[in-house]
């Protein structure tokens, strides 16, 4: 992982990323290269944390979501894939699809290296429907020179419902660097977007420091020009990957199709920061006359910024699914071992599971939800009934369910916030979870922290937990943490090298008005994924227990605040693993 950066200071990092690029003769990547281990295949696949029903391919190693669509009647995800190793190299694209997003089935690579135009590499992309109901993907190609260059594939036969083939013309690539970029920082193109007689895409870059989301126009999608300006950039924020834009309604959950304009829409810009590896956001307003982005004054571009999850969610996109008209965001999770670790596994990374996204109704954020689909996976179920007042230090075992397999939706309930803990104005200057680290679950405060100690054993020796804490402000406001903590999650001593970082965000939320607040978290084997007060704030954690494992892992309730706490409404689900076919073949 290249969560070294956190420990090291930034100058360190950015050599030692160079050192590995330099390392594969000059492909600049943002993963960290393995040369040694890219191509040992897996022996044994290790079935210990592996996940039930997050997607993950039967072995080896998964990076960034591609492609997503939904294309007569079914869903597909590209994404990138070493068939040889557990490790990142020799990317592929595989491919899956599936009827409602949860059950997949494997077919085989789309995209591969091939052609002069892709032989040193076939990276992430997007997809496009065009007029006539014909997908298209535009993807980056590493070509002969090790230049990073835009392709495009088509299916080879529109009329095969699941289009296992696709073509890579000979008329690309559709777009190579200009002389003024550097060749090895331009990648990622987006889903195309269409108004005004043209169709724009764009393509993630780096100038100097700045950030950049180069825009290319197109009258017929195979001859592109780029355009004088970007369609937007920022200092300061390194190299920008996977760019999304897309438009949300400001009416309500719905999605829109990505080529809508006009009055009753806010855009959302979303970039992969390669320097920090999460997603950032911003809201606001695209000037499609100008064609040009501009973020709300609520919304700050870089690492300061909105994050889609402040966990391990990284090189996400989003589609429009005009089935149930939603628009649904992908995330990639990486693990949070080590390279050694991954390859004895004998795999490596998972997506999360696919959310629902649409625009906060003040218009600051935007909301997630896991999809509903994913209900479908849900059994044995455990109410608990109101557990009134719970006092500090309390913990409240929710039994009945498979805890390592597990949905849980949980609403709690607070009385008064009247004697929150003051926020400490030197933590102004530090992130949430720094703040975390310092607050972590054991350290007993007034308000919180309150939450679920999920992947717990029976005894709390290892456990992750997901929880809040209240603080007062200066000016008499309420600031309210969520934090995700994996530094207990595990027995396995600190000097082996497992990133666990206590992740936290904050939750904008009224919560002197509201007086409760809800948590929801997928816990699922080697991943908890939290979505605080109807998605507002999500944290995806990747951890790694000795004990509580299987059968072994337990799920409580705790409050360690002085102020009393009270569940409302806990509900818990055993989960099934999906139907996923041909998962043993090779392709
Ligand atoms: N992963 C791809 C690149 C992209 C990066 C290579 C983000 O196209 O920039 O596997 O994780």
């Amino acid at each position: 992982m290249d969560f070294v950066r956190k420990l090291v200071p930034v100058f360190l990092f950015v050599s030692c990323v160079l050192l590995v690029t330099i390392n594969d003769n000059g492909v600049e990547a943002s993963h960290r290269i393995y040369s040694r281990l890219q191509s040992v295949p897996a022996g044994e696949v290790k079935q210990l944390h592996r996940t039930a029903y997050h997607f993950q391919p039967p072995q080896h190693w998964i990076n960034d979501p591609n492609a997503p669509m939904f294309f007569n009647g079914l869903y597909h995800l590209f994404y990138q894939y070493n068939p040889k190793g557990s490790v990142w190299g020799n990317i592929v694209w595989a491919h899956s699809i599936s009827k409602d997003l949860i059950n997949w089935e494997a077919l085989p690579h789309a995209i591969f290296p091939s052609k002069p135009f892709d032989v040193n590499g076939t990276w992430s992309g997007s997809a496009t429907i065009l007029p006539g109901n014909r997908p298209v993907i535009l993807y980056t190609g590493l070509d002969n020179d090790k230049r990073q260059i835009q392709n495009y594939a088509v299916p080879a036969n529109i009329s095969d419902p699941y289009l296992r083939e696709w073509l890579k013309p000979d008329d690309n690539p559709l777009v190579l660097p200009s002389s003024d970029m550097n060749a090895s920082q331009f990648r990622d193109p987006t889903t195309a977007w269409w108004h005004g007689g043209h169709w724009r895409m764009l393509v993630g870059g780096k100038r100097k420091h700045r950030g950049m989301a180069w825009l290319y126009r197109s009258i017929n999608f195979n001859h592109w020009v780029k355009a004088k300006h970007a369609l937007h950039s920022a200092p300061q924020t390194g190299m920008w990957e996977c760019p999304d834009f897309f438009p949300v309604s400001l009416h309500g959950k719905n999605g829109v199709d990505t080529s809508k304009v006009g009055e009753d829409v806010k855009h959302v810009f979303k970039v992969s920061l390669d320097e920090t590896r999460y997603d950032y956001y911003t809201v606001g307003k695209y000037d499609h006359e100008g064609d040009i982005y501009l973020p709300d004054n609520t919304s700050v571009d870089g690492r300061a910024g909105l994050r889609f999850d402040y966990g391990n969610f990284y090189a996400s996109k989003t589609f429009f699914d005009p089935s149930k008209n939603r628009r649904i965001l992908w995330g990639w999770a990486n693990e949070s071992d080590t390279a050694d670790d991954d390859t004895a596994k004998g795999w490596a990374g998972i997506q999360a599971i696919p959310r629902e996204v649409w625009l906060s109704p003040d218009g600051k954020q935007v909301l997630q939800w896991p999809v509903a689909e994913l209900e479908t996976l849900r059994g044995q179920k455990v109410d608990l009934k109101s557990i009134q007042n719970m006092t500090p230090g309390k913990l409240v075992e929710v039994k009945g369910i498979t805890a390592a397999q597990a949905d849980v939706d949980v609403t709690f309930s607070l009385a008064s916030l009247e004697k929150a803990e003051e926020f400490d104005p030197n933590w102004e200057k530090l992130d949430a979870e720094s703040v975390c680290a310092i607050k972590r679950s054991h350290v007993q405060g007034v308000v919180g922290p309150f939450g679920l100690a999920t992947l717990a054993s029976q005894n709390l020796e290892e456990f992750t937990p997901v929880f809040f804490r209240v603080f007062k402000t200066k000016d008499n406001k309420h600031k309210v943490l969520m934090c995700s903590d994996a530094k207990g999650s595990t027995l396995r001593p600190f000097d082996i090298k497992q990133y666990r970082p206590s992740f936290a965000g904050y939750v904008d939320i009224d919560l002197a008005a509201e007086k409760k607040i809800s948590l929801r978290s997928l816990i699922d084997h080697s991943v908890v994924e939290s979505f605080a007060a109807g998605g507002k704030t999500c944290i995806l954690s990747r951890v790694y227990p000795t004990l509580a494992v299987n059968d072994a892992a337990h799920l409580f309730v705790f409050n360690n605040g002085t102020e009393p706490v009270s569940v409302q409404t806990l509900s818990a689900w055993s989960m099934s693993p999906p139907k996923l076919m041909n998962q043993n073949l090779n392709f």
